[in-house]
C-alpha cells in the first residue's frame, strides 16, 4: 500500500487517496486495484498533453485521398475481378479474422447494456451481435473454412457481452471460435492534469479509443493466437453497422493484391454537411480527417464532374495486416491522442457529486493509416454497406437502420420473382432477409423459390 501511494504521490497525483481513511475495505481494494491497473508514467505523459494544446489541423495542407471507385473502368474491372478470386481464396484458405470493436458506450444510443445487443432485425428483432454472427456464419459456408472472431469489450461491458453470447449459445459460431479480449481503460484528468474521481472509492475511467484496440490486440494475446490460426489479415468493423460486410472478397484482395498494410472502405458523402469523417491526405499523409476539422470552403467544394472533392465518408472498416500490427504495438501503441473535453461527473475534495471540466483522451485506429506505406481505399454502396445506429433518434438511428434494409430487401424482392411483401404498421415492407439467406441481390435471386417464413405479419427469409 505504501508503494503504492508513494509511487502516485511522485507523480503529483496523491490527491487521490484523499478519502482513503474512510473507505471499507473492499472500497479500498477496488480503488487500490484500478490504481495498480495503471502506469503512473503513462497518466503524466496524458498530463502534459494538456499544456500542448490541440495539435494544429493543417487544413491548408489537406487533399483528397485516390480512392478505388465504384463507377469503374474496363481496366479497373479487370483488377475487381482478379481481386476477387483472391479474396476468395485467403477466406478459403482461413487467412482472415474478423476483429469487431464494441467496446464504445452507446450513450449516444441511451441504451444501457452493450450495444452489439442492441436489436435491429425489422421482424425477427436480432441483435446487432446476432446480425455480425449471421454474417460470419454465411462466410464460413461459403468459403468452407470456420470464421474466427475476436469481439473487443472494454471493462465496463465485458461480462455483460460474454454472458449475451453464453446466453446465444455464440450463435452457433462454436464458443472456441470466439476470442474476446478488453482494450485498456484511461483516467479522465482535469484540466490541471489531476486525476478525477467518479466517488470516494473509484477513479473516473474511460475506454481508450479504438485505437486502442491494436495495443489490446498484443496485449490479451489475440495476435499470438490469430498467427497460431495463420491469420494474416484483420478484417476490422464496428458493432454499430449491421451492414458491415466483413467478408468481402474484393475488398481483401485488393488490399492483398497491392501488398497494402492497412486498407479502408468509403462511401459517397450523403452530402457536404454529413458528420462523417472522409479519408484524405493531410500534409501528404493518408488519415481520416475529422468532419469537425474540414474547413468550411473545403467540405463544400466540387470536383470538374460536380461531385464534392472530399467525398471519401469514412465507414470504419479496414484490413489490417497481422505483421504491421505487431509493428505498431512492439514498444507500445504509438499513435498520437485525441484528447476530448468534457463535463464530467466527479466529486469535490468533501466527496460530494459535482460536475467539472475534464478531459478525455482516446487514440483513432485510423491514424495507423498514416503509418500503413501502402494502402487501398475503395468505395462502396452505401444502401448496400452502411447504416449505422448510433443516435436515439433522427440520422443514424434504429428508425433509419430499419428502413435502410427493410428497402434494400424491398429492391431484391422486387427484381427477383418473390413474393411482395406486405406492408408493415409503419408503411414500410415487412420484411427481412438474414445475411445467411442472401447478401445481396444476386444471391437473393438465386434462391427466389424458397418460401419465406411468416413472423410478426411479415416475410422473414432465413
Ligand atoms: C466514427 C468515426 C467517424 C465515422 C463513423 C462511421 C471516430 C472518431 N469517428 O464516428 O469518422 O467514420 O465512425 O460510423 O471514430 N469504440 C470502442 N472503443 C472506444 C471507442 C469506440 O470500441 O474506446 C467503438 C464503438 O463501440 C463503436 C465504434 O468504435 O463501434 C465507433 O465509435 P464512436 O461511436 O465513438 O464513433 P463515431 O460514431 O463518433
Amino acid at each position: 500500500m505504501d508503494d503504492l501511494r508513494k509511487r502516485w504521490d511522485a507523480v503529483g497525483q496523491g490527491h487521490v487517496f484523499r478519502h482513503w481513511e474512510r473507505l471499507g475495505a473492499d472500497e479500498q481494494g477496488h480503488l487500490a486495484e484500478q490504481l495498480n491497473g495503471l502506469d503512473p508514467a503513462e497518466v503524466s505523459r496524458l498530463a502534459g498533453l494538456l499544456q500542448k494544446g490541440a495539435a494544429p489541423a493543417g487544413a491548408s495542407e489537406f487533399e483528397p485521398a485516390p480512392v478505388f471507385p465504384l463507377e469503374r473502368n474496363a481496366d479497373q474491372m479487370v483488377l475487381a475481378e482478379r481481386a476477387r478470386q483472391r479474396g476468395e481464396e485467403l477466406l478459403a484458405a482461413g487467412q482472415v479474422g474478423y476483429v469487431l470493436v464494441a467496446g464504445g458506450q452507446g450513450s449516444r444510443l441511451g441504451y444501457d447494456g452493450p450495444k452489439g445487443e442492441y436489436p435491429v432485425g425489422p421482424l425477427s428483432g436480432k441483435s446487432l451481435f446476432a446480425w455480425h454472427a449471421a454474417r460470419l456464419l454465411a462466410a464460413g459456408q461459403r468459403s468452407g473454412s470456420a470464421p474466427r472472431w475476436y469481439v473487443m469489450t472494454s471493462r465496463s461491458n465485458d461480462a455483460a457481452t460474454r454472458a449475451f453470447f453464453q446466453r446465444h449459445d455464440h450463435f452457433g459460431l462454436g464458443e472456441s471460435n470466439v476470442f474476446f479480449f478488453t482494450q485498456a481503460m484511461l483516467p479522465a484528468l482535469d484540466t490541471e492534469g489531476r486525476i478525477l474521481l467518479a466517488s470516494p472509492h473509484e477513479l473516473f475511467l474511460a475506454p481508450n479509443g479504438h485505437g486502442g484496440t491494436l495495443d489490446a490486440l498484443r496485449r490479451s494475446g489475440a495476435l499470438a493466437d490469430a498467427a497460431e490460426h495463420g491469420i494474416e489479415t484483420f478484417s476490422y468493423f464496428q458493432v454499430d453497422n449491421p451492414l458491415a460486410r466483413p467478408a468481402d472478397p474484393v475488398f481483401l484482395g485488393l488490399h492483398a493484391l497491392e501488398g497494402a498494410n492497412m486498407s479502408s472502405k468509403v462511401v459517397a458523402k450523403r452530402d457536404a454537411g454529413e458528420k462523417v469523417g472522409v479519408l484524405g491526405l493531410a500534409g501528404g499523409e493518408l488519415g481520416c480527417i475529422e468532419y469537425s476539422d474540414l474547413p468550411a470552403d473545403l467540405r463544400d467544394a466540387r470536383d470538374a464532374k460536380g461531385s464534392l472533392l472530399f467525398n471519401a465518408g469514412n465507414i470504419a472498416k479496414h484490413a489490417i495486416q497481422r505483421s504491421f500490427v505487431e509493428r505498431l504495438t512492439a514498444d507500445g501503441l504509438d499513435l498520437p491522442w485525441h484528447l476530448a473535453r468534457k463535463q464530467i461527473q466527479t466529486i469535490d475534495d468533501a466527496g460530494q457529486p459535482v460536475k467539472r471540466d475534464g478531459v478525455k483522451f482516446e487514440t483513432f485506429v485510423f491514424d495507423a493509416l498514416g503509418r500503413a506505406g501502402k494502402s487501398v481505399t475503395m468505395e462502396v454502396r452505401r444502401d448496400l454497406e452502411f447504416s449505422p445506429v448510433k443516435n436515439a433518434e433522427g440520422e443514424d438511428s434504429p428508425a433509419t437502420c430499419k428502413r435502410d434494409l427493410t428497402r434494400l430487401f424491398a429492391g431484391w424482392v422486387e427484381a427477383s420473382s418473390a413474393q411482395e411483401p406486405p406492408a408493415g404498421e409503419d408503411g414500410l415492407p415487412a420484411l427481412e432477409v438474414d445475411p445467411r439467406f442472401a447478401e445481396d441481390g444476386e444471391e437473393f435471386a438465386a434462391r427466389a423459390g424458397a418460401q419465406p417464413k411468416s413472423v410478426a405479419g411479415g416475410h422473414l427469409y432465413e
